[in-house]
């Protein structure tokens, strides 16, 4: 399929592949933006990808074509859930108008890649018009899929109230709408328990989208329900928040040129010659006491000025 063959030349970093890669996204260009970006978080095994396949079959019936960008089921990070993984998104799978990309399986982190922004223009170009991005709540992964989505949704489970304090709670800051999975058996009432605590909470947490009230909904994946509401949530989102996704998309631009061009130069930076091996015997020489960390590395700002200067 040619949006396959097009997602694994924009992914590989070999130069020939970028090189096409520029001018396939440029020839795209006029026939992307027209989709809704959502991206789906939350630690392993809270549901995600179930959530999505439930998700998925609900707006496919509506009429939709949906690509998602999956978490690769092979990825170091999420060993722990992933037994039976590939069978997840089996109905979804199976459908005509869904398509799922698991990202790279190099250099992914949580399992956004470095071109899943650009993975986003090529489905949107390829007609599909609801394009989701999942990502596990690990290390920068929701604050980067933060940065290419329109609508952020993340998953907690029932019982997870201590999210709204730590680490964690930056993450709930992100959040467009917070849905707790598996609200279903026993777990009911105790899901009940976390929403109020949620609901409570966000009243005190800064808006992250100005005008936008953040909902706090019970769902079961599994079960197929609550994800009616959901879907009403974000359509409303995508209604009432036109101008926002728009400036925010232009944003989003401005950051992904920002992060790529950053490393970008890192990697040009560290391969001239002579330099990584200055950077080694700096760190030899530190490492055995023989020179402080400013010695160091004023040594290696002298040696980069060589370069520039030269
Ligand atoms: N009871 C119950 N179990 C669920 C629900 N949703 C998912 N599960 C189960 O939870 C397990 C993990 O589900 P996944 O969809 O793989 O979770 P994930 O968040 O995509 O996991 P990773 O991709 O590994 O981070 C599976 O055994 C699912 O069947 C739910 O709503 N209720
Ligand atoms: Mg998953």
């Amino acid at each position: 399929m040619a949006l396959s063959r097009a997602l694994t030349l924009v992914e590989s970093r070999h130069d020939n592949h970028q090189k096409i890669a520029v001018e396939i996204l440029d020839r795209c260009l006029p026939f992307t933006g027209n989709s809704v970006r959502v991206g789906i978080t939350g630690s392993p095994g809270v549901g995600k990808s179930t959530f999505i396949e439930a998700l998925g079959m609900h707006t496919l019936n509506k009429g939709a074509r949906m690509a998602v960008l999956a978490v690769d089921p092979s990825s170091s990070i999420t060993k722990g859930s992933l037994l039976g993984d590939k069978t997840r998104m089996e109905h979804l799978s199976r459908q005509e108008n869904a398509f799922i990309r698991p990202s790279p399986a190099s250099e992914t982190l949580g399992g956004v890649a470095h071109s899943t922004k650009e993975s986003i223009l090529l489905c949107e170009a390829a007609g599909y018009d609801l394009i989701i991005v999942e990502t596990v709540g690990v290390g920068q992964s929701e604050t980067l899929v933060r940065e290419m989505v329109d609508f952020f949704l993340l998953l907690i489970l029932p019982g997870s109230g201590d999210d709204l304090q730590g680490i964690k709670r930056g993450i709930v800051e992100l959040a467009d709408l917070i849905v707790i999975n598996k609200s279903d058996g026993n777990r009911r009432s105790l899901a009940q328990e976390t929403q109020r605590d949620f609901k409570r909470a966000l009243h005190l947490f800064p808006p992250s989208t100005s005008s936008w009230t953040v909902q706090v909904l019970l769902a079961s994946a599994l079960k197929q329900e609550g994800v009616t509401d959901i879907w009403t949530e974000i359509q409303k989102y995508v209604e009432e928040e036109s101008e926002t996704i728009t400036s925010r998309r232009a944003q989003q631009n401005a950051f992904w040129l920002d992060y790529r061009f950053r490393d970008l130069a890192r990697s040009k930076i560290l391969k001239l010659p002579g330099l990584k091996k200055e950077l080694d015997r700096q760190k030899e020489q530190l490492m055995q006491g023989h020179q402080s960390l400013t010695a160091a590395l004023r040594v290696l700002e002298q040696e980069l000025q060589r370069h520039f200067s030269s």
